[in-house]
């Protein structure tokens, strides 16, 4: 079942207004058409209201609920922190309203899955999370190479994930459940395959990673058709912002990420530039998720990354989780897919 089509511009809430969802809210107020925000919800009043300032006609909440409850709304983007992802998505849910939710769907496998279940009791797909590598041009171009076989089978994939710095609060965990879920997810898209392990190495942490932190860390996925993935995380590389991929084939690689823009030659060097960070690197990405997602939501559709891909995202972090704290090897515990989402 598909849900209602909208035929004016989309009425969209915006929950949480830090840096994602206040630049989602520049976004559908200035570069995506179809859509307006109607409504933001954040728990800082201040913040929300400098937000509402903004925008035309939209009105600032402190409570999610409310925001969701306003007459003008007919979708959602969700950009609140992970573990306030599954209240607003029950609430959103029982209301039959379309979501956009920025990835983690929920910070761990037991509430992804009870997000799922509440959405297929609705009896149709309404949310979306927020996996925009999917709508970057490079990736979407190696997915393209992959499908169309020329390279033939995909035997590994070599993920580079650095950020420049992390945040005081960032955790180990943080480094596979906040940072590596954007490998998880782009390796399951890639390959079309599931995660079922995941094993965690740690080399001796750089001397600019924070106290407590190992930094970097090298992660290891197996599929269920018989891939490898590997992943270098790297949260305080300082140099800049990367993400990179190689896809080893029976025929041929190919790779993405290299930031191959203007090339300048000075001064007996050459180079080029590197991101910041990921609002650079992905901006783009970002701008088409959102149109892509307004679009399908105007026709009552929903194209992009299903519950059903922040659910196996969870599980394969809470597996690797376990085998970081651990050391060891840890299997991916997946429900059986249900029918909603094949
Ligand atoms: P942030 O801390 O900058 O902003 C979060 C905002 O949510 C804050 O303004 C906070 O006051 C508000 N908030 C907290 N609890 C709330 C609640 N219960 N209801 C409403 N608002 C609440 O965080 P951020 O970096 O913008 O991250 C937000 C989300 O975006 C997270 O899920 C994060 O993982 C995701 N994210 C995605 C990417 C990406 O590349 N796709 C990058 C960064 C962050
Ligand atoms: C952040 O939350 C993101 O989602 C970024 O894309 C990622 O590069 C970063 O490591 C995360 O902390």
């Amino acid at each position: 079942m598909t849900q209602r089509a909208v035929r004016g511009p989309l009425g969209v809430a915006v929950i949480g207004t830090g840096r994602m969802g206040a630049d989602h809210v520049r976004r559908i107020d200035r570069v995506v058409s179809g859509a307006r925000v109607t409504a933001v919800a954040d728990v800082d009043a201040e913040r929300v209201k400098a937000v509402a300032d903004r925008v035309d006609g939209c009105t600032p909440y402190t409570d999610p609920a409310a925001a969701l409850a306003a007459p003008d709304v007919d979708a959602v983007v969700v950009a609140s922190p992970g573990p306030a992802h599954e209240a607003v998505l029950s609430a959103a849910l029982a209301r039959g309203l379309p979501v956009l939710c920025e990835k983690p769907l929920t910070p761990d496998a037991a509430s992804a899955l009870r997000v799922m279940e509440a959405e297929q009791r609705t009896g149709r797909r309404l949310v979306q999370v927020g996996f925009m590598r999917r709508y970057d041009r490079e990736y979407l171009d190696l997915k393209a190479l992959l499908d169309g076989g020329s390279l033939g089978r995909p035997l590994m994939l070599h993920h580079r994930h650095r950020n420049a710095d992390s945040p005081p609060w960032f955790t180990n965990e943080m480094l596979v459940n906040d940072s590596v879920v954007h490998e998880m997810d782009i390796t399951r898209w890639l390959l079309g395959q599931e995660i079922t392990a995941v094993t965690v190495l740690r080399p001796r942490p750089s001397g600019n990673a924070p106290g407590g932190l190992d930094d970097p860390q090298f992660v290891v996925f197996e599929t269920d058709g018989g891939a490898l993935a590997d992943v270098e995380i790297y949260v305080n590389c300082r140099f800049g912002y990367q993400v990179q991929a190689e896809a080893v084939c029976e025929n041929g690689t190919a790779r993405v990420g290299d930031a191959s823009g203007m090339r300048v030659d000075t001064a007996g060097r050459w180079g080029g530039g590197i991101a910041a960070g990921f609002m650079e690197r992905f901006e783009a990405a970002y701008d088409r998720q959102v149109q892509a997602w307004v679009d399908a939501t105007r026709r009552g559709e929903v194209t992009g990354p299903s519950c059903w891909d922040g659910y196996a995202a969870a599980a394969v972090c809470e597996a690797g989780v376990r085998a970081q704290a651990e050391g060891r090897r840890v299997e991916v515990e997946l429900a059986p897919r249900p029918a909603l989402y094949r």
